[in-house]
């Protein structure tokens, strides 16, 4: 496992709020679009136990925005995705499967409409604006695309609403879940969202401007001190518990939003235009022979998972293990997995294959939370 430092340079992208997440003692980070993502501040299992008691800041700076403007925004947002776009308004958020043209994952962003002809898409890990301008170039379609200076800023925990209350006014506590609306902050318009990469509730601000990073960063920190405002960052153990997937790790341009069990965010049939539709429509008619699952491991805390861990059963592998934590909350590790079908209904026993031995696991019919 690496236990290196990392050589910091221009290519690896700061972000707006690094002089505060610097401050507040980060341990570790990991790199994300080319850009820092602060992952650990005082230990992974101390900040889980914070993030679901208190509020946290979290710099997500690296879920850049890929913006669409123009005429064609909405054609080209609907050739992205098998999620059937025509019933979202502006004001709304949606979580959106991207597949290339064999149903392939290349990102599972947030959408967010902010006019019929302006769209941002909150990137994963992967470079997606190559691909939206390649389908803008190629199409000829009447759209602009670029990465906007907008940073996110994430505010999780159970005290998430009063901390934005006091910053934002009252007003934030009516946004509904996947819901934005547009605040003031010292004379510049924000778009604040209730959404996050965590199950504990929370807000995420789309920073307008690097400049308001540390403003903002520093106004929530002192309006927080009493609700025990922490930085944080999304958190291993409690996005596992949560069943949030992180691509890269738990799904690759290798899998469909079938597998990935992302299916109930695609309206293949309805959503006319989507590039991978055909693609989707074939598979569908078979179903997946493999997808994602809720697996726990027996025995004490398991290693940081930056492998495939095999999944075997009398010897023979049917899976693999690609995420893992110890779930202080639940008294087990808890993992995602992706499993054949002839071993992927729940209670199934399988062996895990962890670098420091075999463990026995099971596959669950739900995440935890
Ligand atoms: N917020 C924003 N941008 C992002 C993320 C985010 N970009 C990168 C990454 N996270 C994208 N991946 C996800 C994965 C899960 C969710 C959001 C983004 C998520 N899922 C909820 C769930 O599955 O329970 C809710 C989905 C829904 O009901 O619509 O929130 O976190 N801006």
């Amino acid at each position: 496992m690496l236990r290196k430092a990392i050589s910091p340079s221009r290519r690896l992208r700061r972000t707006p709020f690094s002089q505060g997440v610097e401050r507040a003692g980060v341990k570790a980070y990991t790199v994300y679009n080319h850009m820092l993502l602060p992952t650990v501040f005082r230990s992974v299992e101390e900040d889980y136990r914070h993030l679901k008691e208190a509020v946290q800041l979290w710099d997500v700076a690296c879920e850049r925005q890929v913006e669409i403007r123009g005429p064609d925004a909405g054609r080209l947002m609907q050739m992205l995705t098998p999620r059937d776009l025509r019933q979202m308004r502006p004001g709304q958020c949606y979580y959106v499967p991207i597949v290339d043209e064999t149903g392939g994952m290349l990102n599972d962003p947030v959408a967010v409409k902010l006019a019929e002809d302006r769209w941002w898409i909150s990137i994963a890990d992967s470079d997606l604006l190559y691909w939206v301008k390649g389908l803008a170039y190629g199409y000829r379609l009447d759209v602009l695309v670029d990465e906007p200076d907008i940073s996110p800023l994430a505010v999780q925990g159970p005290k998430a609403e009063e901390l934005m209350a006091r910053v934002f006014g009252d007003a934030v506590r009516g946004i509904r879940f996947f819901r934005f609306g547009h605040f003031d902050f010292r004379g510049r318009d924000m778009v604040v969202a209730r959404s996050g990469y965590s199950k504990q509730g929370g807000f995420e601000i789309y920073v307008n401007g690097s400049d308001m990073g540390m403003p903002l960063w520093d106004a929530l920190m002192e309006a927080g001190a009493d609700l025990d405002v922490h930085a944080g960052g999304p958190n291993l153990i409690e996005r596992i518990e949560g069943g949030l997937l992180s691509y890269g790790n738990d799904m690759t341009d290798d899998n469909t939003p079938q597998e990935c069990w992302l299916g109930r965010f695609c309206n293949t049939q309805s959503a006319i235009g989507c590039i991978g539709r055909d693609a989707l429509l074939r598979v569908a008619k078979e179903g997946p022979v493999q997808q994602i699952r809720p697996i726990s491991i027996d025995g004490s805390a398991v290693p940081v998972c930056d492998e495939y861990w095999p999944l075997m059963s009398d010897g023979r592998r049917v899976g693999r293990i690609s995420s893992a934590a110890w779930s202080p909350d639940f008294g087990t590790n808890v993992a995602i997995g992706m499993v054949r079908i002839t071993h992927w209904d729940a209670g199934t026993r399988l062996q895990a294959i962890a670098p420091d031995g075999t463990r026995h696991a099971v596959v669950h019919e739900a995440f935890w939370t």
